[in-house]
This record gives structure tokens, sequence and C-alpha cells, in this order.
């Protein structure tokens, strides 16, 4: 025994590949031990004691949170940090405009160097993770081999995490190799602190490869790899690949008074209120609105040429500053047990606060630095991108289909944006390649001066532009094709629509109250889609004919319906330069979309 090294103690599995790679990860960064993780209670129970002991975790009151914790992050390590994000495709090129491109044999020479020894002191958990239903041949197995135990324990709750996920891996299955180190090896003289990280932050893909290397960070899609780095980055290449399609979206189900159910996809920017949209409390009578996913749909074109969505994630690694009973019900809910939150405030009676939870702070509060919460002092209690980690199971909303293996068919397609300004409520796109223009040019005004001018239009075409791991102008092409492939012309494909719920008047008040209400215009994207209701073309789009929308007991007036659907042709004239300007630094766009553009300018003249 005293010989052995550490991988050589009892493994789970005798998947050869995995086991010679786990060998190798363990000779490079040199951990303590080893541990293969099974994802039961058991373990659970060890590893969250362990953090509560070591003061990276703390328990919260049992009578009002249990089974949940609380951790507080580096203050230095609060947030992805995209220019530290690296795709290393063999080609320049094959990266695109929008992502950090680097060589992948310098960066593996690198990779080699940082994580040399990187673990030493610590234990190495090999953390096999299921992306997708368990059992389904199109989910995709991650195995991730990280010294950060909070990364152990919320990949339990984000992913099917351990032994289901091993088994269905089989001796010789597919699995994306996922290293992880925060960076801070246990050396002599060194003692260890409750939130390890490094200054130095990587976040390394190799698409072609299918392989992620990340350093230096513990926290959310730096740290958990299924997420942002494998059911994105990594999946949007295996999709371009092997023809399906891995984006940034919600899926919903909506059900009306005649009990027929319709499943939409959403992909909004961030700070647009996505996972609200995911929970929707619907405000229409006899409509009910259910939650399949609220962050990322893989879906394929099935035989009979519907497109068919899976949420490839088990749990919510939602944003909780805003999360509240008014905002959102259903997410306030979904969190009263087993839970992890980070950088929320602490109060005084051992449960969590942020701001947005209540209309005030309780007293006593400690803030996300571990301070005593002074309100007066104008800094928030809990860090903007505070978080929390549940299991999807726990959502009051949540479908009995959202695990399903076969997926739920899409009826429609939304893309959104926080615009003042120009765009209207909701449009129709005219054909499949109508909706990818409009997607390609979503953008989101700044809300805080942190994210740089306030008000400054900031393009994130298809909200995928932080997550797509190869070029967008090629992914643009790939949804053109992902139709022009699919049975019966793509007749059978969902409709695309954009939405804008922040469209302001001229004295800045929101014209649309948003939230619950947003299932009115849920309703009218249905009725288009089944050949119910009517619209009106506009040069941007179709638009809800008068009466069309269900305005039913909400307190509007026709001056604002008009100013929130109104399109005007000469700010849209700037605004098709600004798509023209826009997607132009994107590369070389398909053919497709510069004749979409030529036929918006054309109908902005006529
Ligand atoms: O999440 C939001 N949604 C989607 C909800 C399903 N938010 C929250 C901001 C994003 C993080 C919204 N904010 C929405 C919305 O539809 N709309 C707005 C703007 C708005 C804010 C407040 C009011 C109306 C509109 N009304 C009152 O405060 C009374
Ligand atoms: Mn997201």
């Amino acid at each position: 025994m005293a010989d052995m090294h550490p991988s050589e103690t009892a493994h789970p599995t005798r998947h050869a590949a995995l086991l010679a790679w786990v060998d190798d990860i363990a000779t490079l960064t040199t951990p303590r031990d080893i541990q293969w993780c099974d994802g039961s209670e058991a373990e659970w129970h060890r590893l969250s004691q362990q953090l509560v002991d070591a003061g990276t975790l703390v328990r919260l009151a049992a009578d009002k949170r249990p089974n949940s914790f609380y951790a507080r992050s580096d203050p230095r390590d609060v947030a992805r940090v995209e220019s530290r994000t690296f795709i290393c495709s063999e080609k320049a090129e094959d990266a695109g405009a929008t992502n950090n491109w680097r060589d992948p044999a310098e960066t593996r020479a690198d990779m080699n160097r940082l994580f040399a020894g990187s673990m030493t002191g610590r234990t190495m958990y090999v953390v096999p993770f299921c992306m997708g239903p368990l059992g389904s041949p199109n989910s995709v197995i991650g195995v991730e081999l990280t010294d950060s135990p909070y990364v152990v324990l919320s990949m339990r709750i984000m992913a099917r995490m351990g032994k289901p996920a091993l088994d269905m891996l089989g001796n010789d299955g597919f699995f994306v190799p996922c290293i992880h180190s925060v960076g801070m090896p246990l050396t002599e003289g060194v003692a260890d602190v409750a939130w390890p990280c490094n200054d130095e932050k990587w976040i390394v893909h190799y698409p072609e490869t299918r392989e992620i290397w990340s350093y230096g960070s513990g926290y959310g899609g730096n740290a958990l790899l299924g997420k942002k780095c494998l059911a994105l980055r990594i999946a949007s290449v295996m999709a371009r690949d092997d023809g399906w399609l891995a984006e940034h979206m919600l899926i919903l189900k909506i059900t009306g008074p005649d009990g027929a159910s319709h499943n939409i996809a959403a992909a909004f920017p961030s700070a647009c209120g996505k996972t609200n949209m995911a929970m929707l409390e619907c405000a229409l009578p006899g409509w009910t609105v259910e939650t399949i996913g609220d962050d990322i749909a893989w879906m394929r074109v099935g035989q009979d040429g519907r497109l068919y969505a899976v949420n490839p994630e088990a749990g919510f690694f939602g944003v909780a500053p805003g999360t509240g009973p008014s905002t959102n019900r259903n997410a306030v809910d979904t969190l009263h047990a087993n839970a992890i939150f980070t950088n929320t405030a602490l109060t005084a009676d051992g449960d969590v606060w942020w701001e947005g939870l209540t209309k005030t702070a309780p007293e006593g509060l400690t803030d996300w630095q571990g301070k005593p919460f002074d309100p007066a002092n104008g800094t928030p209690a809990a860090h903007p991108n505070a978080r929390f980690a549940v299991p999807a199971s726990q959502c009051p909303s949540i479908a009995a289909e959202w695990d399903d293996p076969a997926g739920v068919p899409i009826t429609a397609i939304l893309f959104g944006g926080r615009r003042a300004t120009a765009v209207p409520l909701v449009t129709e796109a005219y054909d499949w390649n109508h909706g990818v223009y409009l997607a390609a040019n979503i953008a989101s005004e700044g809300t805080a001066a942190a994210e740089g001018k306030v008000g400054a239009l900031r393009r994130d075409p298809f909200a995928m532009l932080p997550f797509c791991g190869y070029d967008m102008c090629q992914y643009f092409a790939h949804w053109i094709e992902t139709a022009r492939k699919a049975p019966n012309g793509g007749a059978n494909l969902p409709k695309i629509f954009l939405v804008n719920w922040f469209r302001k008047d001229a004295n800045g008040k929101f014209l649309w109250p948003g939230f619950g209400d947003n299932a009115r215009v849920l309703k009218w994207v249905v009725e288009r889609s089944t050949g119910q209701t009517d619209a009106i073309d506009s040069p941007i789009g179709r638009l809800p004919a008068p009466g069309a929308l269900d305005l039913g007991g909400l307190d509007l007036d026709e001056a604002a319906l008009t100013e929130l659907l109104g399109v005007d042709v000469e700010l849209w004239k700037e605004e098709a330069a600004g798509n023209a300007r826009d997607l132009a630094a994107l590369g070389t766009i398909p053919a497709e979309l510069a004749e979409q553009q030529a036929r918006l300018e054309e109908r902005l003249t006529v």
C-alpha cells in the first residue's frame, strides 16, 4: 500500500482512458489524494461538514433553510472573467473575431507549467457528470477533476453527478475532460484560506479535442465546468459538427384554456430577467406557464421536422439580487432548502438576504464581505453577482417533462434585449432567415455604470457572444443551414420573434408592465404560431394586428400601446445602419444575412 500512487486506490470504473487521464493529471498536479465522487448523500454530508469546519461554508438555520449553505468568495473572485476566457482552436479564424484565441500548442505548454503541482496538499476530486437526462444518447458526459470541494457540492446540484453518470459512461464511452484548479497549492508552510483562488486566471477551451482547463477561480461559470464551458462553448462546437443547436436559452411551457400546450425557447442578454421569464407567474386567467430550463437549451430537429429541446442542466445557478416575491415568486419558493448561496448577505438568525428579497433589509445583516451592513453607506449587502445554486426539481413551476430524454417540441423561439427605444414589444420574423437576422442583432442598453456608458448599446448576438466556442459568422451560417436541411423545407420549425419588455416613453417610464403580463405576448406568439390570430406587416417584421394582443384587465391606454408597437422609420434607418456596421465587425457574414440586411433597408425606403 505504501508505494501506491494515489490513483491506484480503489476506483469505481474500468474505463481505461479515464483511468489513464486521471493518473496523468494527478502526476501533473500532485494532489495529496484522489477521491472519486459518487454523488451520494453520505458524500454530500461528509464534504459539506468538511467545508463548514474549514470556514468555507456557513450552515444556514435548519428551521429556515434546511440542508443549505452560505459561502463568501474572495472579493477578487466574484464573476466570470471573459478577458481570461480562451478558445484554442487550431486556426485563429475558427475562434472568430469575438473570442480570445490562443495557439493550442503554446497554451498546452503554458497549462502544463501552470498546473504543475497546483493541487499540492489538496484532494483531487474526480467528478463524473452528465449534461442532459441520464440514459439519453444525446446527453454528454463530462468528468471534472477539481481541487475544490465547493465545486463538487455545486456540481451535484447543477448536473447529474456521480455514480449514475459514471455508469452511463461505461468502459469506453466518450467524455469531455474538464480540469479545474483553484491555483493555490498548499506547499510547505502555506495555510489554507476559506476561498482559495489565484489572481492569475485562465478559462481555456480546446474545441477540436473537446477539452476544458480552468485555473485560478472557484466561482460560478469559471469553475462549474459543466455549464458555460461544456454545455455552451464546447457543446456549440459539437452541435455545429453534428447538426444540432446548443443555445443560451430558457425553455418554458405554456398551456391555454383549450388545454393545448406549447413550448417556447428564449434567448436574452444578461440583466433582462431570463430566469424570471422561465418561472413566469402567468397574469392571464386560464393560462399557465411552467418551467423546463432557465439558461441552456440543446435542440435537435426531429424526424417530423420539429425542433426538440432539452435542458442539459439539473439546477439553477441564478443571480440572487432582484429575485423576490414580486419579481419571481417561484424562484424564492424553489430556494426553501438544499441550496448553496454565494456572496449574498447573512442574517443575524442564520439565513440569507439580498437586495430585492424584501423591501427593507433586516437588522443585523453581515454583508458579502463579512462586514456589518450599514444601509446608510450606499453599498449593497449582497454582491450584485451573488448567486444561488438549487435543484431544478424543487421549482414549484417545474414541468413534468423537464427531464424527458425526448425533449419538448418547440413552437416558437424568442430573442430579446433591453431597449428603451426603437424596438417594439413584439415582432414576428417573416421567415427563419429573417429570424436569424433579428437574433444576430439583439442588444441591450447598459444599466450599471460598471458596464461602461449607461445607455450604450451592447450587442449580444443570440445572447451567445461570451458562450459560442467558434466564429459567430460560422454560427449564423449553422443556424441557416439547420433550416435548409430540415424536413419539409424547415416548415415545421418554430417561428422566430423579437421581444422587448423595456421600451420607455418620453418621460423615461416603462411602457409595458412586464413580468406576469409578458404572458400576453406569449399568447399572441402561440396564436400566431398556430394560425389563430392576425399580424400586420411592418418594415422590421410582423406586428400584432389591432386588437390581437390580449390586454384584458390591463390598464394600458391606446397611446401607450401605439408607442409600444410603433416603428419609427427614420430611427430604424439608423438602426439598420448600426446593424450593418456591427455585423461587419464580426467578420464575413453569410450571404443570407447580407440579403436580409438589404431587404430591411429596402423595406425602410419604400
Ligand atoms: O425580469 C424582468 N422581466 C421579465 C419577467 C418575467 N424584469 C426585471 C429586470 C431584469 C433583471 C423586468 N423589468 C421586466 C420583465 O418583464 N420589465 C421590467 C421593467 C419594469 C419594471 C417595473 C415595472 C414595470 C416594468 N413596474 C413597477 O415597478 C410597478
Ligand atoms: Mn446564462
